[in-house]
């Protein structure tokens, strides 16, 4: 099928049908070259309509074509036919259009769409920049500005904002087609408008706001290329005609092709839909959440609460301190007033999730919820104890879910009558804006109660992933592996600015010790003692951050940690003192400290999370080395350009 046509009188319909977005694969691009050879030569047909079938236009390229060479025709030789047809083509968005989708619509003379549509260039988030004109036709269309804004943000726009900027020159609220056909016909006998491509160059063009631009987005790339390319794509159109300027983009867009962050960003992309997959689930039908019980008013708390009422679930919140409960309802309100004002969220929606939100100091208020998060302390005691009590409050088939970070949800689920219906949600803070959840499954968690979690957390925007019960889950117990391999390369010769730097060049945001400082000592001190009594006395222990704990060094908070702050700067200065401690620390266990480079830094830290995903893949913990890459990209700024831990390391799902 891949392209369906329906001939109205002297108008045609051209429906782009690839199911479910209508990707523009090798088949629906020769199909759409083959009906417009026909256009060419019926002069019956008046009037041209492209549109696509269903809820899309188009999502643009065929994302699993890529790194499969060339597959003619190419989409810029469908976009010459569209282009060059002897009748100007209408473009009619029943929906979204993405990369490619856009680009076929920019190729059309005019284009109308519904209300509900989007617009966007999101190629760069897969490594890539529009290869099809995008870089070379918008430009022309909203501006270097607009257009720069576009191709380096990946974000689409709805249809009222493409309508102000001029993408889209119609919004129709009746019926699409018979708006296009009646549009497409005014047009037969008239001189229709130039294509985009015969438009002269963007005219806010101007050099020095370009290189403010490309410097910015340089620093906020951290390492990937594409922001950058697709600039590099902009400014061909400023400067170059269209033809060179197109010719410019495809090169730019090859060299993308070839580079490993596409091949990083696009394994990113599937598993993020592969995680949903989990085949003992397929059959599960979710249960009907509508109101959420969230125990526990605190940070985390409040950002889970935050999160559930901005997707429109009703929030009890319950705390045992009143004061703990004001402030988390201050919290909570905050946050919505803040989204207002970035511009997030309109003021109704905003109001309406604070209305949404209820403050409760009486667990008995928690009787009829379908689900409870708890996001207390994280002592084993409390949590069987409050699990009881909830066993005995909620109706029967009401969920409990655990934001534990660690503990064991066996022994809480024992805590209570209805195991099949205890599991662990793990939020990462703030839980608003974190996308990760670890949906942690219980030795006796239901495949409904599974399939509920997951469904929950689709709704609040999550990116969840499957994890079995072990000492910190997937992505904590990674991230211990990566401490304590950052701080064995202390002892061995490191500094701590050393290894930070490693790893932000390596592309994460922050490296372990300023990340260490921002969370607080003070917190990992704590974890720490609680480990005393069941560490390995065998195992290799490094006592610097003990050091800098007695001290009263806990990070930020103190301005002093790992490193040493100013007044209201966040600025991470390295610490003599700090030196002197770690220098001192090899010196007390008679290692001679040499000098270790960059690679052997980068690589033993690697080696040692590695080494931990393959034992949580063996161990069942995690289903997919796809889904340990999710954790670490979405929960510990692993860089996704690289693909995430495993397919950093050569290790795929079969
Ligand atoms: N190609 C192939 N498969 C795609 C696809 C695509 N472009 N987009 C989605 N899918 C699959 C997806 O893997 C899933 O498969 C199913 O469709 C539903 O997707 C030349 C070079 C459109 C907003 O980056 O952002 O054009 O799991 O679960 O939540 O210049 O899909 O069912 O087997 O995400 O409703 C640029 C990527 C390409 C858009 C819909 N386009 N897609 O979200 O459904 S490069 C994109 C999305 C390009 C040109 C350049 C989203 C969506 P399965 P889904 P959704």
């Amino acid at each position: 099928m891949y392209v369906k046509t329906e001939l109205d009188g002297n108008c045609l319909v051209i429906y782009i049908t690839n199911p479910p977005v209508n990707a523009l694969s090798q088949a629906v691009r020769q199909a759409v070259v083959d009906v417009f050879k026909t256009v060419e030569t019926n002069l019956d047909i008046e009037a041209v309509i492209l549109t696509g079938q269903g809820r899309f236009f188009s999502a643009g390229a065929d994302i699993k074509e890529f790194g499969k060479g060339d597959l003619l025709p190419s989409l810029p030789d469908v976009l010459d036919y569209i282009e060059r047809c002897r009748l100007p083509v209408i473009a009619a968005l029943p929906g979204t259009a993405l990369g490619g989708g856009l680009e076929v619509a920019l190729s059309c003379r005019y284009r109308l769409s519904v209300a509900a549509a989007k617009v966007g260039l999101p190629e760069v988030n897969l490594g890539l920049i529009p290869g099809a004109g995008g870089t070379q036709r918008l430009p022309r269309l909203i501006g270097m500005k607009k257009g720069a804004e576009f191709v380096t943000s990946g974000k689409p726009v709805g249809a009222k904002e493409a309508l102000k900027l001029g993408i889209i020159d119609e919004i129709v609220e009746t019926d699409l087609l018979e708006a296009a056909k009646a549009f497409a016909r005014s047009l037969i006998g008239t001189t229709a408008r130039s294509p985009i491509s015969k438009m002269g160059p963007p005219e806010d063009w101007d050099k020095a706001a370009f290189d403010a631009l490309m410097a910015k987005t340089k620093a906020k790339a951290r390492g990937q290329v594409s922001p950058i390319a697709a600039l590099e794509a902009v400014e061909a159109a400023c400067t170059l005609s269209f033809e060179d300027g197109l010719k410019a983009e495809r090169e730019i867009f090859k060299t993308c092709l070839e580079n490993p962050q596409r091949a990083g960003l696009i394994h990113a992309f599937f598993a993020q839909r592969q995680a949903k997959k989990i085949p003992f689930l397929e059959a599960a039908v979710p249960q009907d959440v509508k109101s959420i019980g969230i125990l526990g008013a605190g940070t985390m708390g409040s950002g889970i609460a935050i999160a559930c009422a901005s997707a429109g679930y009703d929030v009890l919140l319950f705390d045992a301190h009143t004061d703990a409960l004001d402030k988390g309802i201050t919290r909570i309100h905050a946050a919505f007033d803040h989204n207002i004002k970035t511009g997030r969220m309109s003021q109704p929606a905003a109001h309406s999730a604070k209305a949404c939100v209820t403050p409760i100091s009486d667990m008995q208020d928690l009787a009829d919820v379908d689900l409870v998060i708890e996001a207390i302390v994280e002592k084993m005691d409390v949590k069987r104890a409050v699990f009881e009590q909830l066993d005995s409050i909620c109706k029967s088939d009401a969920i409990l879910a655990s934001n534990t970070s660690y503990l064991n949800i066996n022994e809480i689920a024992a805590a209570t009558r209805r195991p099949d219906r205890v599991l662990g949600m793990h939020f990462f803070s703030p839980a608003n804006i974190m996308k990760l959840l670890e949906v942690v499954r219980t030795e006796k968690a239901s495949a409904q109660s599974l399939a509920t979690a997951f469904a929950v957390g689709a709704k609040l925007g999550k990116i969840a992933v499957l994890s079995g019960v072990c000492d910190g889950f997937i992505g904590n117990r990674i991230l211990k592996t990566y401490r304590a391999e950052a701080e064995f390369l202390l002892e061995d010769g490191a500094l701590p600015q050393d290894i930070d730097r490693v790893m932000r060049e390596f592309g994460f945001a922050m490296g372990p010790f300023q990340v260490s400082d921002l969370a607080g000592l003070d917190i990992a001190w704590h974890n720490r003692r609680k480990e005393d009594s069941t560490r390995d006395p065998n195992a290799r222990y490094v006592d610097i951050a003990d050091k800098l704990y007695d001290l009263g060094r806990f990070g930020q908070k103190t301005q002093a940690g790992w490193y040493d702050y100013k007044t209201g700067d966040r600025t991470a200065y390295p610490s003599p003192l700090v030196d002197d401690l770690v220098i001192a620390a090899s010196q007390a266990k008679n290692i001679t400290r040499r000098d270790i480079s960059d690679t052997e830094i980068l690589n033993r830290i690697m080696e040692a999370m590695l080494s931990e995903g393959r034992a949580i893949l063996d161990e069942g913990i995690a289903l997919k080395a796809s889904d340990i890459d999710l954790v670490m990209i979405h929960g510990y700024g692993f860089p996704k350009y690289r693909g995430g831990l495993m397919f950093y390391g050569g290790i795929t799902d079969k």
